[in-house]
């Protein structure tokens, strides 16, 4: 009967406590699920703020260039650093984030606005040279102007800049309306010198992210003419279309045999000291060229560039500048 009664007292011990125990889980996991719903909820509401402030930012930019180019090192930067107007100290990444919607606090304890709008007023530096760049809204096209010694390639740019063209060591940029938009020009002078070896160009970063090239062509260098020249240049051109297709290959993974689809226009400079047995070349550039000896080159041009045009300096030399950057332009933004 004791013994009865100790074992009853034992199973209703037991029971209150597994049901105790039962309670107590059911209320945990209700309470672990209450507050991961309200974190799911904080979190949920958090980036939908923040995917809207970016969309704010994409409407707020809408149409205006992602990037920039530093003038002084010719670096294509994605995002500049940008530098705490208080303390001087450089971001190189100011943007929305969850820590900061709009703004975020610097060391120094100033508020520093993160958005496309607020961070603009900012100074910005160029990540690789640290020097000043400027932001700029408008479209960008960059053009290497590319040819042997002596070819015309400074004359070229010289004799037809706008005056409102700013020429800075090699680099001359200007601002023009191109199809209804203003876009920011900017011509970068190469040495002849550095077509000796692939390796020189390699210094010059917008060799692979220009628009196009212009390659400027001494009638004086083609093969016929080279024998009846008075000052020999020391070059050919294929020499200096080979130096940019071992670049390129070099460079940007071109393969043998394959096509760049960049354009390229063959400008030929000096036509006003050619005799006038020559007779006319405007338009009729290849046929010069292939008079004069020309053949290998003109073929290995056709055979590397699937987007190639003839030019050479006609009456008004302005005009010719500009139809020239205006096709290069035209190829390249479609
Ligand atoms: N008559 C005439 N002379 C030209 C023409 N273009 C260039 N020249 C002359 O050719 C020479 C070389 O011209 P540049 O423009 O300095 O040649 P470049 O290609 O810049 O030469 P590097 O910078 O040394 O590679 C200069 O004396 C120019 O005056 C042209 O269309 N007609
Ligand atoms: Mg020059
Ligand atoms: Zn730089
Ligand atoms: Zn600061």
């Amino acid at each position: 009967m004791v013994m009865g009664v100790f074992i009853t007292k034992v199973f209703i011990k037991k029971f209150f406590t597994y049901i105790g125990m039962g309670v107590l889980y059911f209320l945990t996991s209700i309470l672990v699920i209450v507050r991961n719903i309200i974190k799911g909820i904080h979190l949920t509401v958090v980036h939908s703020i923040l995917f809207m402030v970016k969309v704010a930012e994409r409407i707020y930019s809408l149409g205006e260039t992602n990037y920039g180019i530093c003038e002084v090192c010719f670096t294509r930067y994605q995002s500049p650093i940008y530098v705490c107007p208080y303390c001087k100290v450089g971001y190189h990444a100011l943007a929305p984030t969850v820590k900061g919607f709009f703004s975020i606090r610097c060391s120094c304890g100033h508020k520093l606005p993160v958005t496309t709008w607020g961070r603009r007023k900012f100074k910005t530096l160029c990540t690789e040279c640290g020097n000043e760049v400027k932001y700029t809204k408008v479209p960008i096209v960059t053009i290497p102007i590319m040819g042997g010694a002596n070819a015309g390639k400074t004359t070229f740019i010289n004799n037809h800049m706008k005056s409102d063209a700013k020429r800075v060591g090699n680099l001359t940029t200007f601002i023009e309306r191109f199809q209804g938009r203003v876009t920011k020009f900017m011509l970068f002078d190469t040495l002849g010198s550095d077509f000796s070896d692939s390796h020189s160009l390699k210094k010059y970063q917008y060799y692979s992210y220009n628009n196009g090239f212009i390659f400027i062509i001494d009638p004086f260098v083609t093969a016929r003419l080279l024998i009846v020249s008075t000052q020999p240049p020391n070059y050919m051109l294929s020499d200096i279309l080979d130096t940019l297709i071992l670049y390129l290959q070099k460079n940007q993974g071109l393969k043998p045999g394959e096509t760049v689809n960049k354009p390229i226009a063959f400008v030929i400079t000096k036509t006003d000291l050619l005799a006038e047995s020559e007779g006319t070349i405007e338009n009729n550039e290849e046929r010069f060229l292939r008079e004069n000896g020309e053949e290998l080159f003109l073929n290995k041009l056709k055979r590397t560039f699937s987007n190639y045009k003839f030019f050479c300096e006609g009456k008004d030399p302005k005009t010719q500048k500009q139809q020239v950057v205006s096709w290069i332009t035209s190829e390249s933004v479609h």
